[in-house]
């Protein structure tokens, strides 16, 4: 029911008018007396072709999209019966004629005007209680492109006989605001939002609210609360959860009550949640420490990789030196050793040679004896 009832009232807040043209009127004349058609306005009052009596000024004054619209869609005044003649100072007066009409004079319109103009209309009637007369009309074209351009000088609007001074001061209307009045704000302090307008029409929170919500709820506390906490958004505020307490909400309430051997599941709860609570939220000066110690842990981390790379690659040149040397020193082996072979091959020989000729000298002829 309020809801609905809520949204009528917004939905005729839209189709409210969002300009106004203030009308103020200073001075009007109408020096010999007489009606559109030259005649007196009092026909028995003539002396000598001077009008004596003045007329019964009655005025309509009128505002519309333009000339030839037969109807005032911005709206009109009729002001019945002014009574003070021919020569009228409206200047600061707060109401014209019989049907008090508030002066100065304000029309409204719910739709910027069409090519930036709109037609204003004077018409003056004389009024008899045999029937009115024609005085005559003043009508004027006024082309606004915005809405700030405030008040303009007083102008002097002339008809035939008569003539009317005023001045014009088209503005946004309550709760409107940009250069065409086509911004709509209006200070809330319900549920449709918690705000008051500046003077280009936008919404200012107030207190906590999010502007991202149209100043219905409230912004996220700031800073952020951490795990054993919660976020008491009206005066960001963070809360200790059920079980916790301090200032950080990392002692938890009844784990000291009772003293319990060193290793038990107790003593884990209180370890536990610290360690938590310090992930949660870092406050700035642990922050900047938890950047030193990465920054240093990652330095060193590159020193170690660099260190080992060289090792390796002074390694991988040693052991190529080694190969090397060792072919080396195997080809020798083999020739040394294959040498050594000849050698020895050659001294047996060099034996068996000699047995043979000692044999051939000792041995009687006949046959030869096993040599030992
Ligand atoms: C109209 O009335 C105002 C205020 O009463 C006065 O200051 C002004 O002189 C008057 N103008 C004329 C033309 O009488
Ligand atoms: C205009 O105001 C006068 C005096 O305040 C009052 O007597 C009269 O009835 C009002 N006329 C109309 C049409 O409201
Ligand atoms: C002018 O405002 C009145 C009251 O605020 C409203 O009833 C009327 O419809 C408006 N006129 C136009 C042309 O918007
Ligand atoms: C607003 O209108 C006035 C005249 O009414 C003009 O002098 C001024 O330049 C306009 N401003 C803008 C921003 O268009
Ligand atoms: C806030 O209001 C504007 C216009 O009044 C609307 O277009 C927008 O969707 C609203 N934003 C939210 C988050 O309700
Ligand atoms: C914040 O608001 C809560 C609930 O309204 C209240 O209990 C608490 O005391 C407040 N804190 C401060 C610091 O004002
Ligand atoms: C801690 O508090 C909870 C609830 O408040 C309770 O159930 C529990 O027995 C308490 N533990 C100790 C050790 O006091
Ligand atoms: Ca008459
Ligand atoms: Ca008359």
């Amino acid at each position: 029911m309020m809801i609905v009832f809520l949204l009528l009232l917004s939905l005729l807040k839209y189709t409210e008018s969002n300009w106004v043209l203030e009308v103020r009127l200073y001075q009007y004349s109408n020096p010999t007396s007489r009606r559109s058609d030259r005649f007196c306005c009092d026909t028995d009052g003539v002396l000598d072709g001077i009008c004596m009596n003045p007329c019964d000024n009655d005025f309509l004054f009128c505002l519309r999209v333009d000339v030839t619209s037969p109807s005032c869609q911005y709206g009109a005044y009729q002001t019945g019966l002014v009574a003070g003649g021919d020569e009228l100072n409206f200047t600061g007066v707060a109401s014209i004629g019989e049907n008090n009409v508030s002066h100065p004079l304000l029309f409204n319109g719910t739709q910027w005007p069409e090519n930036n103009q709109v037609d204003f209309l004077v018409r003056v009637f004389d009024l008899d209680p045999d029937g009115s007369n024609f005085i005559g009309v003043i009508g004027t074209p006024l082309t606004y492109t915005n809405a700030s351009g405030g008040p303009s000088d007083i102008i002097t609007l002339r008809g035939i006989r008569i003539s009317i001074e005023a001045s014009f001061d088209l503005r946004c209307d309550t709760n409107y605001y940009g250069s065409q009045c086509d911004v709509f704000c209006r200070t809330h302090d319900e549920e449709l939002g918690h705000y008051t307008c500046d003077s280009q029409g936008n919404k200012i929170c107030s207190g906590r609210y999010d502007i991202e919500t149209n100043c219905t709820m409230f912004l996220p506390c700031d800073p952020v609360c951490n795990s054993n906490q919660q976020c008491i958004p009206s005066n960001n505020t963070c809360a200790c959860i059920d079980g916790w307490r301090g200032p950080a909400c990392n002692q938890c309430t009844n784990c000291t009550a009772t003293p319990v051997t060193p290793l038990s599941t107790t003593t884990m709860a209180t370890m536990i949640p610290s360690t938590t609570a310090t992930s949660g939220s870092l406050p700035t000066n642990s922050r900047r420490t938890a950047t030193i110690i990465y920054a240093s842990i990652a330095v060193g981390g590159l020193l170690i990789i660099t260190t080992m790379v060289v090792l390796i690659i002074i390694t991988l040149f040693f052991v190529h030196k080694r190969n090397n040397k060792e072919i080396r020193i195997n080809k020798w082996r083999t020739t040394k050793h294959q040498l050594s072979t000849l050698f020895i091959q050659k001294t047996r020989f060099q034996k068996l040679l000699d047995t043979y000729k000692y044999m051939k000298v000792t041995q009687p002829p006949g046959g030869f004896q096993k040599v030992q």
